[in-house]
């Protein structure tokens, strides 16, 4: 199908839920297009498709606003409050020697990453935002490996929906489409401001998504995985974040 005739039935079929009638039609025809998140359920669910489906048709090809060096927040604020684990300590205590991100699922060639297999993928820098959900922001410089890089390198599977992601801390889970997984500024990062990574903001390895809230930007990551569907996953909404409340496409 074109890209003008698909544009054209999601926009009648968005109409129509906007105008509170032929609520199913709608849900039907965005969901064949894969324009439904999975937490639509609910009071709040057709207001969370509208969203998803309209940022996924204006959006999907545009850029997270890059800073200036001149801009780069200091000192940068970090948000987190827990201490790290023992395990995680204990892989502290070794320079994070024996880190590894795992990455399968859907792909040809599953894989155990260290943190130099990754730094040995092509880099990239970005200065960006870190935007939380409660109102404060920041601007660092952030340095990885572009994802695509990582799934390039495993080789995702054409049933690939979305990619899961897993932190050290065990309730802090996320996913992205792949719209965002593919994404050029979605980055595997390891370091920030011409420094490693600190603890504090997810060193050694953090998910950085620039183009959602500071939320989905997983600090800690030990695992990924490639799915064609979230329902086995948590309670089925996509990730942890509408467990409690908030948003799966934190989009912004
Ligand atoms: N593993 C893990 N990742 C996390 C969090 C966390 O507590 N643990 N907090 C999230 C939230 S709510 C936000 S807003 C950002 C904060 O990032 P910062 O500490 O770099 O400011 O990290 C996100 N990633
Ligand atoms: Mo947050």
């Amino acid at each position: 199908m074109s890209e003008m005739s698909r544009r054209k039935l999601i926009t009648r079929g968005l109409a129509a839920a906007a105008g509170l009638s032929g609520l199913a039609l709608a849900e039907r025809v965005a969901d064949r297009y894969g324009l439904i998140p999975p937490d639509h359920g609910g009071v709040y669910g057709p207001g969370e498709t509208l969203t998803y489906a309209v940022q996924r048709l204006l959006t999907r090809h545009s850029l997270a606003r890059e800073f200036s060096r001149s801009q780069i927040s200091k000192p940068p604020f970090a948000n987190e409050t827990r201490p790290p684990t023992d395990v995680f300590k204990r892989l502290q205590a070794d320079g994070f020697k024996d880190w590894t991100l795992s990455v399968d699922g859907l792909v040809a060639h599953p894989a155990s990453l260290s943190l130099d297999d990754v730094k040995r993928l092509p880099i990239r820098s970005q200065i960006t935002q870190v935007a939380c959900e409660e109102g404060w922001s920041y601007v660092a410089e952030w340095t990885g490996t572009p994802l695509v890089e990582v799934l390039n390198a495993v080789g995702i599977l054409p049933q690939a929906r979305y990619l899961v992601y897993f932190s050290i801390q065990p309730d802090w889970w996320e996913s992205i489409d792949m719209a965002d997984a593919l994404h050029p500024q979605t980055l595997v990062t390891y370091a920030m401001n011409d420094s490693d990574l600190p603890v504090a903001f997810g060193g050694p390895l953090r998910l950085r998504v620039p183009r959602q809230l500071g939320y989905k930007s997983v600090k800690y990551i030990t695992r990924m995985t490639v799915t064609d569907s979230l329902k086995r996953f948590g309670k089925g909404l996509g990730s942890a974040s509408p467990e409690g409340g908030y948003a799966w496409y934190a989009g912004i």
